[in-house]
C-alpha cells in the first residue's frame, strides 16, 4: 500500500540511524580493548572516547531535548563535552571502559529509536524534515571519520580490509574554465543541512580555470623531485615556517626506498599509485605545490560553483551529477575503500562542465577562512561551528573516501588548522581567466 511521507522520512531516520551504528562498532570492534583505550595520536582520542561521546551527544539532542526523556547518564556530560578537555588529555580520564561505552550507546540508541516512533518530524525547527535526527546521524559518521583517521594513524598490524577503488580513466582536458557571473552558494532547502551551509545565497564570480582532478601522487612527486619543499618561493611565510620547524619532506606516510616511493595506510605498505589523489597533506603544501606550478588553491566560492553551477539552466546542483544522492558510481565514499580512487574513476559523477571526483576520494583545501555566510544564524548551538569561525581555520571541500554519503553534499563545510595532516586531505588547484578566455 502507499506509505505516507512521514513514514518514509521516519523510516529513512531508522536506516540512517543504523548504518552510522554498524560503522562505529566496525571501527571500535576491530580492534582489542587496548587499542580501544590507548592513544594512537596526540591529535585524537582514544577510540572508546568517541564512541561513548556519540553516545553523549545522542542522549543530549534526542533523549533529553527532543524526546524529553530523564538523562540516561547525566553524571558523564563532562567527560564527553569536547570542549572540556583536549584530546591530548583524553586517555587521562576516568572515562567509561569498553564494554561500559557498548553498553550505555545501546541503552540510548534503544531510547532513541522509541523517541524516533512517538515524535512527529515536525511543527518545531529542531525536527523539521529529522533535522535534529539528521544531525545526529551526521555527527556519528563524522566520528567514523574521525575514528577512521585514528585507524590510519595506528601503528601495528592491519585490522581493516576492503576491495581496491575501481580503476582510473579518461578524464579530458587537464582544466577546464567556468564562467564569470552569478550562481547560487549554499542552501535554505537541504534538510540536513548544518547552520554553516545556510542561507541560500547569490555570489558572482570572475571567470576561473579549475583542474578537472585532483592533484595526483605522480604530479606531486614532481614537485619533490624538483626540490619543491627546499624552495622558500613556493610556500607562504607561515608555511616556510612550518615546514622548517616540522621538517616536511613529503605527504605523511611516504617513504622513500632508493628512487621508489611507497605509502602506509592502515598497516599496509605499497608503491605509490601515481593516479591517485594525493592525501594527507596540509593547506601549506597544497598551496606551495599550487604556486610551484603557476596556479593557486581555489577559493571556496570557485570551488562550490565548479560542483553546483550548471550552465545550462544557472541552477545549482545538490551534487556535480544532479541532485540524486550519491550511489557508488558517482563517489568514493562510505569507507567501501581504503585509499583514493584513481582519477577518472567515476565519470558518472563529474560535473557538467567535465570536473570530476570533486565529490569524495579525498577533502579538498581551499584558500578560504571558515566564516559564516551572509545572514548566518547558529542553529541549534554555537559550539558546532560558530566558535571556530576566523582566520584561524581553512575550509575543506568535498568529502573523502572515508566521509560517508549522509555526512557530505556540494554545500557541506569541513574545516581545519592550516597544518594539520591526519585528514583524509588532498587539492586541486585553480587560475585566474584573462578576459579574452572568458568570452
Ligand atoms: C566538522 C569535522 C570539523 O570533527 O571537529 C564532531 C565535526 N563536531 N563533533 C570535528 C564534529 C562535533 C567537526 N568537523
Ligand atoms: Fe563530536
Amino acid at each position: 500500500g502507499d506509505r505516507s511521507a512521514a513514514e518514509r522520512l521516519r523510516d529513512h531516520v531508522a536506516t540512517q540511524l543504523t548504518r552510522a551504528r554498524e560503522r562505529s562498532a566496525l571501527l571500535t570492534g576491530a580492534v582489542d580493548d587496548h587499542d580501544l583505550v590507548r592513544q594512537h595520536s596526540r591529535l585524537m582520542s582514544p577510540l572508546v572516547w568517541d564512541l561513548a561521546h556519540i553516545g553523549n551527544q545522542e542522549e543530549l539532542w534526542l533523549v533529553r531535548d527532543v524526546g524529553g526523556r530523564e538523562p540516561v547518564r547525566a553524571d558523564i556530560d563532562e567527560l564527553y563535552d569536547a570542549f572540556k578537555h583536549a584530546r591530548s588529555s583524553r586517555p587521562e580520564l576516568p572515562l567509561l571502559g569498553p564494554a561500559e561505552a557498548r553498553r550505555y550507546v545501546a541503552e540510548v540508541r534503544d531510547k532513541v529509536l522509541d523517541v524516533l516512533e512517538r515524535t512527529p518530524l515536525e511543527g518545531r525547527r529542531l525536527l523539521d524534515g529529522g533535522f535534529a535526527f539528521g544531525m545526529v546521524v551526521q555527527h556519528e559518521q563524522q566520528h567514523g571519520e574521525t575514528m577512521l583517521a585514528t585507524h590510519q594513524l595506528r601503528v601495528g598490524d592491519p585490522v581493516l580490509d576492503a576491495p581496491p577503488p575501481p580503476p582510473g580513466g579518461p578524464v579530458g582536458p587537464a582544466e577546464v574554465l567556468v564562467p564569470g557571473g552569478p550562481f547560487t552558494m549554499g542552501t535554505s532547502t537541504e534538510a540536513w543541512a548544518l547552520d554553516n551551509e545556510r542561507p541560500a545565497h547569490q555570489v558572482v564570480t570572475d571567470p576561473f580555470f579549475i583542474d578537472t582532478t585532483p592533484v595526483t601522487n605522480g604530479a606531486y612527486l614532481e614537485f619533490i623531485a624538483d626540490g619543491g619543499y627546499a624552495d622558500p618561493r613556493w610556500w607562504s611565510e607561515a608555511g616556510w615556517a612550518h615546514v622548517r620547524e616540522a621538517g616536511l619532506v613529503a605527504p605523511r606516510s611516504w617513504q622513500r626506498q632508493g628512487d621508489r616511493w611507497h605509502r602506509t595506510a592502515f598497516g599496509v605498505t605499497a608503491p605509490l599509485d601515481p593516479d591517485q589523489p594525493v592525501v594527507h597533506v596540509c593547506f601549506h603544501e597544497a598551496e606551495a605545490y599550487a604556486r610551484w606550478a603557476g596556479k593557486r588553491l581555489p577559493t571556496e566560492v570557485e570551488w562550490e560553483k565548479a560542483a553546483r553551477f550548471d550552465p545550462a539552466t544557472g541552477r545549482s546542483r545538490r551534487y556535480p551529477w544532479g541532485d540524486e544522492e550519491p550511489t557508488e558510481r558517482h563517489a568514493n565514499l562510505g569507507q567501501r575503500h581504503l585509499s583514493p580512487a584513481p582519477v577518472g574513476a567515476y565519470p558518472a559523477g563529474a560535473s557538467p562542465l567535465g570536473v570530476h571526483q570533486l565529490i569524495g576520494d579525498v577533502w579538498e583545501w581551499t584558500s578560504s577562512d571558515f566564516r559564516g555566510y551572509a545572514g548566518f544564524e547558529v542553529f541549534p548551538y554555537a559550539e558546532y561551528s560558530q566558535v571556530f569561525f576566523g582566520p584561524d581555520h581553512r575550509v575543506l571541500r568535498g568529502g573523502s573516501f572515508g566521509t560517508d554519503p549522509a555526512a557530505v553534499r556540494a554545500t557541506f563545510r569541513n574545516w581545519d588548522y592550516p597544518i594539520r595532516r591526519q585528514v583524509f586531505a588532498g587539492f586541486r588547484c585553480a587560475r585566474d581567466a584573462g578576459r579574452d578566455e572568458s568570452t
